[in-house]
């Protein structure tokens, strides 16, 4: 897999490389990350690549040009072309669906905005498509590039050590996950829940579950709109919001 980025802040996005799934991915030679300046591809002596809006109004915006040439470059160092996807404010959310079709290809270019916005020029002629972190102001598409990264990095075959991990995590994005807990059994937080310390693999499996679901149908309650559960799992629901009942009396 090969993922380049176009970005005013190349050592920026580079640094994701020393750490995590994503430089081991890259030690395993199963990935490799580039970063552009397209300040290196302007013909400006100043080595500008932005310049005040037509129209009017705030800030600066991001020249189609000098994006283009570091589009092309990328393209010739390539030997092919690849999905570009631009960052934007006005694009689709990213998901763990779109982190799954980008892992399924053999790379993509990530391009990063910076100032109020990029030509629209640009985006028309050479994006593939428009992808959001979410719906928060950022200063740049740096950082979103970076989620994709990971996100794609951790699907790649191989990258996680363990194979498990990366199908149960695609399970664990239908629903949220269960609590977890560790040593020691009991501090001034609180007692592990019994049933984990039991050595009853069983019913902690079916504890896992009713947890899971129940967390889901508190918290994402959108979530559960969006799968079908089978019968097990909807009875262990019902049990989870019967005992929420009891629980949290409602005035
Ligand atoms: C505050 C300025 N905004 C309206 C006047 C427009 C705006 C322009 C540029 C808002 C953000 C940005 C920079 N953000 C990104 O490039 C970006 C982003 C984000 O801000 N939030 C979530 N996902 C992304 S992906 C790229």
């Amino acid at each position: 897999m090969r993922i380049d980025a176009i970005t005013l802040f190349p050592e920026w996005l580079l640094e994701i490389e020393r750490y995590g799934v994503v430089g081991r991915g890259l030690r395993q030679n199963r990935l490799s990350l580039a970063a552009w300046n397209p300040r290196d591809y302007t013909s400006d002596p100043t080595r500008r690549v932005d310049d005040r809006p037509y129209g009017g109004g705030p800030g600066m915006v991001m020249q189609s040009a000098p994006l283009a040439a570091t589009l092309e470059a990328i393209e010739r160092a390539r030997g092919a072309s690849a999905p570009v996807l631009l960052m934007s404010p006005q694009g689709e959310r990213f998901d763990q669906r779109w982190a799954e079709r980008l892992a399924a290809g053999s790379g993509f270019v990530l391009v990063c905005g910076r100032y109020e916005g990029i030509d629209q020029r640009f985006i028309d002629r050479h994006a593939d498509a428009e992808l959001s972190a979410g719906d928060m102001v950022l200063s740049g598409g740096e950082l979103p590039a970076m989620m994709i990264i990971d996100a794609v990095a951790r699907l790649i075959a191989g990258v996680l050590g363990d194979a498990r991990s990366a199908a149960e995590d695609s399970f664990a994005n239908a629903i949220l996950d269960h609590p977890h807990y560790t040593r020691p059994p009991a501090d001034e937080a609180g007692a592990v829940p019994d049933i984990l310390l039991s050595g009853d693999h069983a019913r902690i499996a079916r504890w896992r579950e009713k947890q899971a679901l129940g967390r889901t149908w508190l918290r994402r309650p959108d979530l559960l709109d969006a799968i079908e559960l089978d019968q097990r799992q909807q009875a262990l629901l019902t049990e989870f919001v019967a005992e929420y009942a009891e629980r949290v009396p409602r005035p």
